[in-house]
């Protein structure tokens, strides 16, 4: 049986990936392609506990390298029992984040060199890497507003402005040096404008998974 096709969304806080990935599941399915849906940090029942840890309050602070390896524990996992069995069984793999993330958050955001994260990306990974990222970008200010509005920030929300700054720099940088696998969609517009051109892109990809 044929490989799926592994798709992962990046961006700031707020850039809108949870509500686009609904659409882009509805989209495939309506084109006759079997979906599995996940998300990082979690996506399994120990990385959903793991999740919970890094996002909670109960240990602000912790080290950057305990982060960053409770992130590749829980993508180890993710990888082991959801992505790489959906993947071997012919289905499109959409999910909300992943390794794009630890070099935007830990990297970018909080200054892990890129090649530590690359050696456990080797190491938890092998050869298997997104075939398409989207990166959904907006200005730092409008993505904060729109989780504001939810309430109570988590561990990450409640960084500075200066924080998400680095981080879209660093989405931005490894999109444009990667033109094949990355593709940049303008977030800052209507919901239904950004669908319009998410699902474009898919239609793209159809032909090859
Ligand atoms: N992390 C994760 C790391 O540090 N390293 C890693 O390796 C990984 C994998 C995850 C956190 O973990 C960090 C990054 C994150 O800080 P999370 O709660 O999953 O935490 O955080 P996000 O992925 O940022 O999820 P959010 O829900 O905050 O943002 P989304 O999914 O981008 O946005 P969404 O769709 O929930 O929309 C947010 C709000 O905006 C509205 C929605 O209705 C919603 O109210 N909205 C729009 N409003 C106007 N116009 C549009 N086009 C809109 N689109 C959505």
């Amino acid at each position: 049986m044929a490989s799926g096709c592994f798709v992962t969304v990046e961006g700031g806080e707020g850039a809108g990936k949870t509500t686009q990935l609904a659409f882009m599941r509805a989209y495939l399915e309506q084109a006759g392609r079997r979906v599995t849906p996940t998300r990082e940090p979690g996506g399994t029942p120990l990385g959903e506990e793991i999740r919970a840890l890094l996002l909670g309050h109960r240990h602000d602070g912790m080290a950057l390298a305990t982060e960053t390896l409770l992130m590749f524990a829980a993508r180890a996992e993710h990888l082991e029992r959801v992505i790489r069995p959906a993947l071997a069984t012919g289905h499109w793999v959409l999910c909300d984040r992943f390794t794009d993330a630890t070099y935007a958050y830990q990297g970018g955001g909080r200054g892990l060199p890129a090649q530590r994260i690359a050696i456990l990306e080797d190491w938890a990974q092998g050869t298997l890497r997104p075939d398409l990222t989207l990166v959904f970008d907006l200005p730092v200010e409008m993505g904060l507003e729109r989780v504001g509005r939810r309430g109570a920030a988590d561990r990450f929300e409640r960084e500075e402005k200066a924080f998400f700054e680095r981080i879209r720099a660093v989405y931005l940088d490894r999109a444009r040096r990667h033109p094949d696998r990355y593709r940049i969609v303008n977030a800052d517009r209507p919901v239904e404008a950004v669908r319009a051109e998410v699902e474009t892109i898919l239609a793209g990809w159809l032909e090859r998974c």
